[in-house]
């Protein structure tokens, strides 16, 4: 059975790239079961949509499998129709969220065969083993059972049985779920992505483009590296989906993840690593145990990673007490963490199920920049309850901490809270072309407030100048939006007042980075 991966390119015209985690662990997988593949790289070969085009004109596989975040939705319809142009009999398999949040539109508009859902490291191994054993993925339960959805005017996927966690078209165009495939429970357990099936000398001579200068190296010295070390979250905003939302949330062992990041320091000479996780630690208690074990283990390393305002700025818990853990963090190699406010009013992190108060930003701002670990923050603009005095609110907190965040409009993307708000109130009546058009979360994609488009970009503008102007950031246009870079950023944090009583001594200031790091927590243009 021939098969081929492919690895898309999210943003083709950026200068850094990000070795693929998800699609590591899958292919590792695949490999490790025995089954022999090709994979196409187009986003570190930097391949165009003709190259492609071509390519799957000249060679031919019986199952091609992808897999991206939904808004990338409009490529990957492009990728399915041009495939199956060129290979009207391979399988075609999608993973990721671009599955899993919207199968009904997947299967209604491009001619996809399967989607595995969640944990695709494990749901692909049963398919490649059910079709190279010529067995079926399953059948529909009888009489049918549609399955509802609030994905727009499609077709119902119907109740089946077979290989689980999947959905698959069967012989009458039907498209059958078999549901959702139970969480693998210990995470130790799957084996570390071999980055030797990907071509890693190219990932990782670029892969300094996206570290800080450090207090050990700089920023040319740095061979970054991602690591997955917790899978899901605790928590549900009403903005976010991430692949294993139905799953618990599950956090590797200590000497687990010192194992991987001693394979990537021998191995590739990695020595900064980024956390690749929705939320890597959810508690204090955990979080200084993991940093204790990594002190112990004495890398010299540097690391970022995602948290939440929870973890160091819940005034219940003593200040000394969060300070300790946070210098440990810094003490084992931390240059930035990244957690975000989203918004200053309460009733939106209310509207928001953030379950934190905006009052826990100010905090941790103030511990972390004790501890000199940088902080990044991203900001979401634009719930139903926003307002130019919401605005004011959020922004006055960045202007009085001195931080200056990642701004965002709400993105209402598939199998989110907010989706379903913007579906039942007419928003979003056509999902197939509101995804086509998707583009990102720096941009006003879908205006649900009672503000213009006009205004609202105009409110966040306006402010971002302010603040650009009382920190001498220099930015403007389109770049205060799009930073890139946040050097001055983070230097500007930490020059910024430190708390009353606090040991002022500035240290030697590890930098922030460019064009950093993901989606909703980090800054930059992620
Ligand atoms: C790294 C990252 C990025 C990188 C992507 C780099 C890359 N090539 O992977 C960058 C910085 C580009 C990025 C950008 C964005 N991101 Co991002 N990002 C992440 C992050 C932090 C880590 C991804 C990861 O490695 N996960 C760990 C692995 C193990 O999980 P996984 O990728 O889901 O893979 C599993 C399954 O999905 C599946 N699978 C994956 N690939 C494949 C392939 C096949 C064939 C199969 C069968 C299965 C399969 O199996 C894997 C193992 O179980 C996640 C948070 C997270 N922890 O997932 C957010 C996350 C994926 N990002 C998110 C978002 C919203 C964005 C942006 C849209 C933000 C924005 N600016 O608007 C942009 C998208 C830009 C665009 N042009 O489309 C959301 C996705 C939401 C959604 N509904 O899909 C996430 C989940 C964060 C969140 N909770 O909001 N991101
Ligand atoms: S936004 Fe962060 S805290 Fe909220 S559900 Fe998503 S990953 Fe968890």
């Amino acid at each position: 059975m021939k098969i081929l991966f492919v690895n898309p390119s999210l943003r083709p015209q950026a200068p850094h790239r990000f070795l693929p985690v998800g699609l590591g662990y899958v292919v590792t997988a695949v490999r490790d079961a025995g089954f022999d593949f090709d994979l196409l790289d187009i986003d570190i070969g930097r391949i165009s949509d003709d190259e492609v085009d071509r390519f799957l004109r000249h060679n031919s596989y019986d199952v091609i499998a992808l897999g991206c975040i939904v808004t990338h939705y409009r490529w990957t319809k492009w990728f399915l129709n041009t495939a199956r142009a060129h290979q009207r009999h391979a399988k075609l398999i999608v993973g990721n969220s671009i599955g899993s949040t919207i199968p009904e539109v997947l299967f209604a508009c491009t001619p996809v065969d399967i989607v595995v859902n969640g944990e695709g490291d494990v749901g692909i191994v049963e398919v490649l083993r059910a079709l190279s054993e010529g067995r079926e993925l399953g059948r529909a339960i009888t009489p049918d059972v549609p399955v509802l959805h609030n994905n727009g005017p499609y077709a119902n996927m119907v109740r089946g049985e077979g290989v689980p966690g999947i959905v698959f078209r069967d012989g009458q165009g039907r498209a059958v779920t078999t549901g959702l495939r139970k969480a693998v429970r210990k995470i130790d357990d799957i084996p570390y992505p071999d980055w030797d099936l990907f071509d890693i000398e190219r990932y990782l001579e670029i892969s300094y483009l996206r570290a800080h200068d450090t207090v050990r190296f700089p920023q040319e010295q740095a061979v970054v590296m991602p690591i997955n070390t917790a899978r899901g979250c605790v928590f549900k905003c009403t903005f976010c989906h991430y692949v294993f939302w139905h799953d618990p949330y599950r956090h590797r062992s200590a000497e687990n993840i010192v194992g991987e990041l001693r394979r990537d320091m021998d191995k590739y000479g990695a020595n900064y690593f980024d956390f690749w996780d929705e939320l890597s630690f959810h508690k204090l208690g955990p979080a200084e145990k993991f940093v204790d074990a990594l002190l112990a283990a004495d890398l010299p390393i540097h690391w970022n990673a995602s948290v939440r305002t929870d973890l160091f700025g819940r005034p219940d818990v003593p200040y000394e007490d969060r300070l300790r853990v946070a210098s440990k963090f810094k003490e084992s190699g931390v240059v930035s963490l990244g957690y975000s406010l989203e918004s200053g009013n309460d009733e939106i992190l209310e509207a928001m199920n953030k379950r934190v108060k905006a009052e826990y930003f100010g905090e941790q701002v103030r511990v972390l920049r004790e501890a000199d670990i940088i902080s990044t923050t991203s900001l979401v603009f634009g719930y139903p309850q926003e307002t130019p005095e919401t605005i004011a609110e959020t922004m006055g907190m960045c202007l009085d901490l001195g931080v200056y965040p990642s701004p965002g409009f709400l993105l209402p993307l598939p199998a989110t809270g907010m989706w379903d708000h913007a579906r039942n109130h007419g928003f979003i009546p056509d999902p197939d072309k509101f995804l086509t058009e998707l583009t990102e979360r720096q941009d006003v994609v879908l205006n649900m407030t009672k503000m213009s488009d006009q205004q609202i970009e105009a409110e966040v503008v306006g402010w971002l100048q302010k603040l650009s102007d009382a920190f001498g950031l220099g930015l403007e246009g389109g770049s205060l939006v799009r930073t890139g870079g946040y050097n001055k950023h983070a230097k500007n944090q930490n020059e910024a007042a430190r708390p009353a009583g606090a040991d002022a001594k500035p240290r030697d200031v590890s930098r922030n980075t460019t064009a950093t790091l993901n989606y909703a927590k980090m800054t930059g243009v992620v």
